[in-house]
């Protein structure tokens, strides 16, 4: 939203992770200290799982470029067909994959006749490029302007083959737009699907995800919860996942049937093929508690061991407990080691709260509903050294380098939130139900998660830290799409003095202009908080 001017939205997707198998032509970049392999995944030619990623980043010299058209179409991806947004006329787009320490760069170009749009790479920390954060609006991209990342690095267990990312999202018969109408009126309206890999069946129509298991072989699946509004409890019958990374950061594996991932979240897991040899069903869950869905028994896909088989699956769920709350805090323990300040420079406490009247549905993140302006975004401001902030901007000034910030983020309401930070990994400190007490909530400070994205439980809190090392405007929401459009947001100033100097301000302003020139001829109407 602040680097963007647009309304539209997107690329929200994306997975992101730090490892996987090196193309050889990224390592031959980094002088070997051990070469990424199958029997060894933890090294990255001079760089391994024990390198701060936060302060050291391997040169590579590699520049890796796309060039995405975003294009109005019409896809199918369970049997009905409907508009849908795409980029390069595919709905996900294409994968963005890039060594640890590459160069890439996006070149995007809008074909579509009646949206503006943005792009901004979910889980990418933007280390002092603010300005490429491109936060998105919300409607269009649940209409399929997304596609997936991955970063090859090192990882903390080993495996034969990389399976890429699994997408699981939500899906409609109707567009994001038209479901956005209603939940800003009436309240989330009920999926009609929802898809694995973007294909799922409906009413007999469409054909399921099916991917073939070698016996003896372990894959990694790169999981990603695209959702605009469905938690997943994700699984395959008579399989166990050994997690390695959590958004993106590679934490000490553990292992679990049954993985759970709101909206945002993002998990690798490898799965070795130990089973007879037979066809197990894949299932992505979405979870009752906090999504409503019609096709909710039949979020299926399909694991063969012969490839040759075409029978459907006659395996056996694992048994869960239908919930919205994320793996437990013990288990997500990073592998790098960065222990939390324990003392915080500021803390701040918000609550979520539903406000607005029948009708008119808005969320407060503390006292105020977020709007942005689109033709007037927080880099603008800041680089016309214009300091005045209106509530509904919801700006949160963290002037000084280096500080631990503190935030409590509670509600009061039964609904769970999936809580998404801007430019950041940020530490989970504590989450649980009741209201947040100091006195006796007991905050995890050693090996705390680090992610950019925990679930806010409902009726419940959620304590994070983050410290204040990347100077930008950096906007910190709920990830359920009707939230963020419906001010469920705020942003937090960072060192708001350095971020000029950072900017390329000839850019910010023509883009403003151009932006500006659009919305006047075509009567744009921003008519929600625009991000
Ligand atoms: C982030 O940027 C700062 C300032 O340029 C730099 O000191 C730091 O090393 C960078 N971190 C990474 C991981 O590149
Ligand atoms: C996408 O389309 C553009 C423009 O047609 C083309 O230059 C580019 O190579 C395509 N990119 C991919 C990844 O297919
Ligand atoms: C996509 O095309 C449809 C049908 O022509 C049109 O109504 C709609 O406005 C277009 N959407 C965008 C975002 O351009
Ligand atoms: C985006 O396109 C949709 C579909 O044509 C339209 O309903 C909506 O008003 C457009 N939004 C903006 C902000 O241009
Ligand atoms: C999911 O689809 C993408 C292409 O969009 C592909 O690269 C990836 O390998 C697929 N995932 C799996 C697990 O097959
Ligand atoms: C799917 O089948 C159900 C039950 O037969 C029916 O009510 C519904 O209209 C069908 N949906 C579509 C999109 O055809
Ligand atoms: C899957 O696990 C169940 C329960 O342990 C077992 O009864 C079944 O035989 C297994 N399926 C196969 C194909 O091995
Ligand atoms: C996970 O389970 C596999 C067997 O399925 C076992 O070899 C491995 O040691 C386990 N890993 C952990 C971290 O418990
Ligand atoms: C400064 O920013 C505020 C908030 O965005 C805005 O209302 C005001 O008009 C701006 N002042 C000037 C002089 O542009
Ligand atoms: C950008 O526009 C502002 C006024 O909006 C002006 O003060 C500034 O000089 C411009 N900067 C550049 C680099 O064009
Ligand atoms: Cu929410």
């Amino acid at each position: 939203m602040w680097t963007m001017f647009f309304s539209s939205l997107f690329l929200a997707a994306s997975a992101l992770s730090t490892a996987f198998a090196a193309p050889a032509s990224t390592s031959n970049q980094l002088s070997k200290r051990c070469t990424n392999s199958a029997t060894d995944r933890s090294c990255w030619g001079d760089y391994d799982l024990s390198t701060n990623y936060y302060e050291t980043v391997p040169d590579t010299g590699v520049t890796r470029e796309y060039w995405f058209d975003i294009q109005n179409g019409t896809a199918s991806p369970d049997g009905y067909e409907r508009l849908v947004l795409t980029v390069n006329g595919s709905f996900p787009g294409p994968t963005i994959i890039a060594g640890w320490g590459d160069t890439v760069v996006v070149h995007v170009t809008n074909s579509m006749e009646n949206n503006g749009t943005s792009i901004h790479s979910h889980g990418i920390r933007q280390n002092y490029t603010n300005q490429m954060d491109g936060v998105a609006s919300i409607t269009q991209s649940w209409d399929g302007i997304l596609g997936g990342i991955i970063i090859n690095g090192p990882a903390t267990a080993n495996y034969d083959v990389d399976l890429g990312n699994l997408l699981l999202n939500d899906w409609s018969h109707q567009t994001a737009d038209q479901l956005n109408a209603i939940a800003g009126t009436s309240g989330p309206h009920t999926f009609d699907n929802c898809l694995i890999n973007s294909t799922n069946t409906y009413n007999d129509s469409g054909s399921r995800f099916e991917t073939t298991f070698a016996s003896g072989t372990s894959y990694r699946l790169r999981l990603v919860n695209g959702a605009a509004d469905t938690h997943f409890k994700f699984s395959i019958d008579n399989h166990t996942m050994t997690v390695i990374s959590t958004n993106f950061v590679p934490i000490v594996p553990y292992n679990t049937t049954m993985l759970s991932i709101g909206m945002g979240e993002r998990y690798d897991v490898i799965v070795t093929a130990d089973q007879a040899v037979s066809n197990y069903w894949m299932r992505a869950i979405p979870q009752e508690t906090c999504s409503d869905n019609d096709n909710v028994d039949n979020i299926l896909g399909i694991v063969r061991y012969d490839s040759s088989s075409t029978a459907d699956p006659s395996s056996t769920g694992y048994d869960y407990e239908d919930s919205c709350d994320d793996e437990d805090i013990s288990t997500l323990v990073p592998y790098l080691s960065y222990q939390v300040g324990t003392s915080a420079s500021v803390t701040d406490d918000f609550i979520g709260t539903l406000t607005g009247g029948a009708g008119a549905i808005k969320w407060e993140m503390g006292s105020t509903s977020f709007v942005s302006q689109w033709d007037y975004p927080t880099v603008l401001q800041v680089a016309e050294g214009n300091d005045t902030w209106s509530a509904e901007q919801s700006a949160i000034e963290l002037p000084t380098a280096d500080q631990w910030v503190y935030f409590i983020i509670e509600t009061t309401f039964a609904q769970a939130h999936p809580i998404h930070l801007h430019g950041h990994d940020f530490w989970v400190l504590a989450q649980g139900t009741g209201t947040y007490d100091a006195d006796t909530v007991t905050l995890t400070t050693t090996d705390s998660p680090r992610r950019d994205v925990a679930m806010l439980p409902g009726t419940g809190y959620l304590v994070l830290a983050y410290i204040t090392d990347n100077p930008g405007a950096w906007l910190m929401h709920c990830h359920i799409a009707w939230h963020t459009s419906e001010g469920f947001a705020l942003q937090l100033l960072e060192r708001e003095s350095e971020m000029v100097a950072l900017m390329d301000v000839a850019t910010v302003n023509s883009t403003c202009a151009n932006w500006d020139t659009y919305a006047t001829e075509d009567d744009i109407v921003q008519d929600d908080a625009g991000v």
